[in-house]
């Protein structure tokens, strides 16, 4: 059976415009645009690509980048089959860049979602007794205050890595990327004179400095004690609360994003950002101080147990943070004599939240800084986004990952939205064409270019993902509660599949097809705040083109 994927949202009208025909034909084949009032508008030939090792398909790839004009309703037509409808215009990213990031209010614990500034979905407080949690037998013994937060994902628990990158990720874009400042996102405090992107961050980070021990170090992480089944409303959790062990990776994460924000609120709050410089120094101080507190693997029970037993890049991540916003000469020294300052950080994956070095990397790059060598630090993230745009380049379906063996992680989607924010910074370095269309292009995979021809971003696209694992939104389960909301990211292809349903329907998927959108398939189809936070980066990028 032949078939058109394309990016079912649209092109950009400045932007590339391909999209792949799977088909048994090994030669080139004509393919037709078709507009919305049915008149052939370009016509072409394709261009055989061969096998797809992502997919298993024979594929061709349809070019039809001399079309310009502005419409919406275009399909393309090849060896008989046709394409879903999408748009050719300007500003298609705006929209989904606003709901990318209204989606983390919905994630907020701790405080009731209000129904009129997200109709259908408002909720009572979750959690409120977060305010007095106590540390678990092997944890301490004293209890915290950790309300607030955001809801790491499908589950109701507090995670510190989890929620530093995702911290990280949003302010490094409203740092780097324009047009964040005035973004209106409907939040409780809107109109309070601070932009609400950092309205937005501000909830998680309050949280962040809360899971901060009197000794300076950081609690890993806080959840249920047991795992709650689905559906489960937040504020209807019956299960109690527990702190988890601190850990050097936690108080590394609240050290980079503390000094992070330091540097951004300053402008708008200078105590809190005083407050947070404060934080992000003792708990540098107290991670050099216990440099080896790992978070076990086996850490499962009530709650995921992001385990990392390599903080070597935490340690530099932090070092860069803190000197960006300090530039004194012991946290330059840091970085400079960290191994992974030097090192090759733009590997065969992706930066996530276990591997930093390039979240460190990528701030040393883009913010001013009298940091010797940093020709070569820029050097390095041009490096990265050559390979990345080489991988996306060679792949008929123009995904900008290519993982070894084909064996697609967990959160796959998370990882190709992380390398093309690589592919991002370098445009921002360089000004190079190539490196935007590769950005642009590699957004065509994730809203439907790819071979379930499925967008994977919630209400965007014509088939598109809407059964994330949530104990919330879990209308499959429960038809009187919401799906998740517009510009939810599921996680996308994961050749693990670690859930009993990922196993029943997807046994010996190839890569692409590992995938199913199924709310108990939480190994495939979950949705998180450190995955929503890189589509919303990426697409302020693409937001700044259309
Ligand atoms: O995103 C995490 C992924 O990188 C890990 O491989 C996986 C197993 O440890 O855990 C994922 O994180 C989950 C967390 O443990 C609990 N909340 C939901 C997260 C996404 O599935």
């Amino acid at each position: 059976m032949s078939a058109v994927a394309v990016n079912q949202v649209g092109y950009l009208s400045s932007g590339p415009k391909r999209a792949t025909l799977v088909t048994d034909a090994v030669e080139p084949l004509t393919w037709q645009l078709v507009d919305g009032a049915g008149e052939i508008v370009a016509e072409g030939r394709t261009r055989p690509r061969g096998t797809d090792v992502s997919s298993g398909q024979n594929v061709h790839t349809i070019d039809f980048g001399g079309r310009r004009q502005a419409g919406a309703g275009f399909t393309l037509t090849a060896d008989g089959a046709t394409s879903r409808p999408f748009t050719i215009g300007p500003g298609l990213y705006r929209p989904l860049l606003t709901d990318a990031l209204k989606f983390f209010y919905c994630q907020r614990s701790g405080i009731e979602i209000r129904e009129d500034l997200r109709p259908g979905y408002g909720r009572p407080a979750g959690h409120l007794t977060d305010s007095d949690v106590p540390c678990a037998p092997d944890a301490g013994d004293y209890r915290l205050d950790v309300r607030g937060g955001w809801y790491d994902a499908g589950d109701q628990g507090k995670y510190v890595v989890n929620g530093g990158i995702a911290v990280w990720q949003l302010l490094h874009a409203f740092e780097h990327r324009r047009g964040l400042d005035d973004l209106a996102l409907d939040l409780p405090e809107s109109g309070n004179g601070v932009p609400d992107l950092l309205n937005e961050v501000r909830w998680e980070l309050d949280f962040l400095l809360r899971m901060q021990a009197p000794t300076g170090m950081v609690h890993h992480k806080m959840h249920d004690s047991a795992w709650t089944g689905l559906p489960t409303l937040p504020h209807l959790d019956p299960q109690p609360r527990v702190l988890r062990p601190v850990s050097t990776a936690a108080t590394l994460n609240l050290a980079a994003v503390a000094a992070q924000g330091a540097r951004i609120f300053r402008k708008y709050d200078a105590d809190y950002a005083d407050r947070l410089l404060a934080a992000a120094r003792t708990a540098f101080t107290a991670a050099g101080d216990n440099p080896i507190r790992y978070a076990p693997v086996e850490d499962t029970i009530g709650g995921g147990p992001y385990d990392d037993d390599d903080v070597r890049d935490e340690f530099y991540w932090a070092a860069a943070e803190l000197y960006l916003t300090t530039g004194e000469q012991r946290y330059a020294d840091a970085v400079l004599e960290s191994p992974l300052h030097t090192a090759d950080v733009f590997g065969p994956y992706a930066f996530d939240w276990a591997a930093t070095a390039a979240a460190a990397r990528l701030d040393l790059a883009l913010t001013p800084s009298a940091l010797p060598g940093r020709d070569d630090v820029r050097a390095s993230v041009i490096a990265g986004a050559d390979r990345y745009l080489a991988v996306l380049r060679a792949h008929p379906y123009a995904v900008a990952y290519a993982p070894p063996g084909n064996q697609w992680h967990w959160g796959s989607n998370s990882m190709v939205l992380n390398n093309l924010v690589v592919l991002a910074v370098a445009h921002d370095l360089t000004g190079e064409p190539g490196y935007r269309d590769g950005v642009l292009e590699g957004l065509d995979y994730l809203l439907g270019r790819n071979a379930l021809r499925l967008s994977y971003v919630t209400g965007y696209g014509t088939d598109y993902a809407e059964n994330q694992h949530s104990r919330w939104y879990a209308h499959q389960l429960d038809p009187s509660l919401p799906h998740p909301p517009r510009g939810t990211l599921a996680g996308g292809p994961n050749s693990g599949l670690q859930d009993e349903v990922a196993q029943a329907r997807l046994a010996g998927c190839v890569g692409q097809f590992c995938y199913v959108d199924d709310i108990e398939s939480w190994s495939t189809n979950e949705l998180t705040i450190n995955w929503n936070a890189p589509l919303a980066w990426v697409t302020a990028f693409a937001a700044e083109i259309g």
